[in-house]
């Protein structure tokens, strides 16, 4: 068995438990960093979300909204290597103090869609 049939493999026994995980919940916000609310020291350099169900990242989006209404630049959303529940977002630039918004919109692994939004501040 060569290294391209094991990932085969390893890809599928993935999927199977993915959709073996329960139908009756949907994802939502379970927490984020920065937190939901929270006021911080510093600049955060990616947003971190974390849901109550398994995530599909390709039809699932961050957007980062300034204190000004503008739109911040971010990466691509990923899911966590060790959580496929949480998705990461790297942040373009550094972020000056203020009130962030964050809009997310996700789909779960039972194909479910819902979004949300939360705000953070940036103490001065
Ligand atoms: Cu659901």
């Amino acid at each position: 068995m060569n290294i391209l049939r094991l990932s085969f493999v390893a890809a599928a026994l993935a999927g199977a438990a993915l959709f073996a995980a329960p139908v009756w919940a949907h994802a939502f916000l379970d927490h984020a960093v920065p937190s939901v609310g929270s006021t911080s020291q510093g600049a955060p350099r990616q947003l971190v979300l974390s849901f109550t169900q398994n995530i599909v990242p390709a039809f699932s989006g961050v957007s980062l909204t300034s204190p000004a209404g503008a739109s911040v630049p971010t990466g691509k959303v990923v899911v966590a290597p060790s959580d496929p529940a949480t998705l990461q977002v790297s942040i373009g630039r550094t972020l000056s103090p203020g009130t962030y918004v964050v809009h997310w919109h996700v789909v779960s692994v039972d194909t479910h869609h819902t979004s949300g939004s939360y705000k953070f501040t940036i103490a001065p």
